[in-house]
């Protein structure tokens, strides 16, 4: 089982840590630090040994930090973990603040006298956040001091670094040899004028080196830097022994290098650097100043090719989504077929993933399954343990959120099912959101749209009704990468142009509080438009996910007749591509899953 459900932190850590963080802090003298989530790479998950912020509070979430100071303890995070900060921290020692409508600053402001002095590990935070604290502090001779990492100098008994082997990816599943990515992006770093371009995100470096690791949870990434030179070639930096088995993949233009080195290697670049502010640490921007190099700011050079899926990626993500939703398929057989109320949310997240399993392809779980039912199921970030497993009850709607890390691809997808009479309001709302994810779906659309263009057609059906949903409308995905992708997504927020090759998921839903949640979430592909009777170069969505959508709880008469041709031609287009896949049992409940209305 990838998925663990029991608490992994205790409220009662807290207070004992924060008095031993408090004395290093007086020790090295300052007046307070900074713990943030993230690691040195900035990524969504990150290892034992560099969840510094869930072993100082208790608080185990993807996003937040802490600023501690002699007197005073705030844990800052946003709005979808202002319920679960405070089941998880003593919230005597560490008062949690609503962040982003509370900036680090204004906090720091009132928490410290003028002078005050604020250590912060420099390899934690990015270039961008310091500058952007730095600059609303500056009239207040309050000081951010770079530092040693204090919570590493007492964190007793702290995990190993993780220490998984790199693996090659076939250029059979990557569809291009990492020579020529890397001689293409060489090419473009000589046009932005730069000598070289520091990598500091290992997604990035796995797609351009046609790497693969097991260093972090949920995303097959390697923990390492790299630099790439304008003739193409590249310095790795990792632990010792982790690149070994694949030095001949890598090839001679592939210089392997001890992580320790890396500061070293950024001191020997002259010129000018290419580096993305937003995602490089800090100590990577004052290094190259220091050094004397001219900074290229700019988003990192890898994040849109990779975004860009090839033939091959593509092909081998269609492959994955058969794959998994024949698993899916017999996974919702086996739901409709239990009593309504003899299943518990933890026994639905461990029967999915068997079904996921059983296909002996899966790699990982590409993030923990949300099971939430009646009222869990309007909480959007919901992961069950075993303090909030509840029984799924007869008359209360599922949401089911989960996906695969195969070797070929990545999949999301969310079902919402009914367990036995769907409850009051649910099939209304649940037919808006099925809306708006037939309209993304169906969309057509001029060359140069980005996803802020398209995110209210997925919404429209229920605003109409007063209705929304308090979360973007899809994400990137990668191919055996990460599930959430940058840069590109369907959101208010996504400026970038969509281009043909970009996976990304299309996910309306709604939430009503203490009763149920809805979600209905496909993966699809930016393609070229069938040919019309266009005078326009047409872009459209193709569609990679294939499992049926509840029928019971949708209302026919609330769809159009184009709506309703979709949904159907998509039932059928799921019984032609999954019916063979799946056993004689599951075959039979998909034959009517799937039959017309
Ligand atoms: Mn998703």
């Amino acid at each position: 089982m990838f998925q663990t459900f029991e608490a992994s932190t205790s409220p009662a850590q807290g207070a004992p840590r924060l008095a031993a963080l408090r004395g290093a802090i007086a020790e090295a003298g300052l007046d307070g630090f900074l713990v943030p989530r993230a690691d040195r790479f900035q990524g969504e998950y990150v290892a034992p040994a560099d969840d510094r912020l869930a072993w100082l509070t208790g608080f185990t979430g993807s996003a937040g930090f802490a600023a501690i100071t002699a007197n005073t303890a705030a844990i800052f995070v946003d709005g979808r973990y202002r319920v679960q900060v405070r089941a998880q921290t003593d919230t005597t020692a560490f008062t949690p603040v609503d962040w982003p409508a509370t900036k680090l600053a204004d906090w720091l402001k009132q928490a410290l006298p003028e002078g005050g002095r604020v250590g912060f590990d420099p390899w934690l935070h990015t270039m961008k956040e310091i500058r952007a604290t730095r600059a609303a502090l500056e009239t207040t001779g309050i000081a951010l001091i770079p530092t040693d990492n204090l919570i590493d100098t007492i964190w007793e008994n702290r995990p190993p670094p993780p220490a998984a082997k790199i693996e090659a990816y076939p250029d059979s599943h990557a569809g291009e040899t990492a020579e020529a990515k890397r001689h293409r992006l060489a090419a473009t770093l000589r046009e932005a004028g730069a000598r070289a371009a520091v990598l500091t995100m290992p997604d990035s470096i796995a797609w351009l080196l046609n790497i693969r690791g097991a260093d972090i949870p949920r995303n097959p990434l390697a923990q390492a830097f790299a630099i790439l030179t304008g003739s193409g070639a590249v310095k790795l930096f990792c632990a010792p022994g982790k690149a070994d088995d694949v030095a001949d993949h890598l090839g001679p233009d592939v210089a392997i290098l001890p992580e320790a080195g890396f500061p070293a290697g950024l001191r020997e670049l002259g010129g000018t650097v290419w580096v993305d502010p937003a995602t490089a640490a800090c100590a990577v921007g004052d290094i190259l100043a220091e050094a004397g190099a001219t900074l290229h700011e700019a988003p990192d050079p890898c994040a849109l090719p990779k975004a860009r899926k090839n033939a091959t990626e593509l092909a081998g993500t269609r492959e994955a989504h058969l794959r998994d939703g024949a698993a899916m398929v017999e996974f919702l057989a086996w739901l409709d077929a239990q009593p309504p109320g003899s299943l518990t949310e933890i026994d639905v997240v461990k029967k999915l993933e068997a079904f996921r399993r059983a296909s002996n392809a899966l790699r990982e779980i590409s993030f923990e399954t949300i099971a939430g039912s009646g009222p869990n199921g309007a909480i959007v970030h919901y992961r069950v343990t075993e303090d909030t497993d509840r029984r799924v009850g007869a008359g209360e709607l599922l949401l089911v959120d989960s996906g695969g890390q195969y070797l070929d691809g990545t999949t999301d997808i969310t079902r919402t099912i009914a367990i036995g009479d769907a409850p009051e309001g649910a099939a209304e709302a649940f037919t808006r959101v099925l809306q708006g994810m037939i309209a993304i779906s169906a969309a057509r659309f001029p060359r140069g749209v980005a996803g802020r263009d398209l995110d209210a057609l997925a919404r429209a059906a229920l605003w109409r009704a007063g209705m929304d949903y308090d979360h973007g409308t899809g994400h990137g995905v990668g191919v055996y990468l990460c599930v959430h992708e940058g840069p590109v997504r369907l959101s208010r927020a996504s400026e970038i142009a969509l281009e043909p090759g970009m996976i990304l998921s299309n996910e309306p839903g709604y939430y009503r509080e203490g009763a149920f949640g809805i979600r209905i979430e496909n993966l699809i592909a930016v393609c070229e438009a069938p040919p019309g009777a266009d005078d326009r170069d047409m872009l459209a969505f193709e569609t990679l996910t294939w499992v049926p959508i509840d029928r019971r709880v949708i209302e026919p008469a609330m769809l159009a007749p184009w709506e309703r041709d979709w949904l159907n031609a998509y039932h059928a287009e799921t019984w032609a591509r999954i019916g063979p896949r799946v056993s004689d049992g599951a075959r039979a409940w998909l034959r009517q899953a799937t039959a017309a209305i």
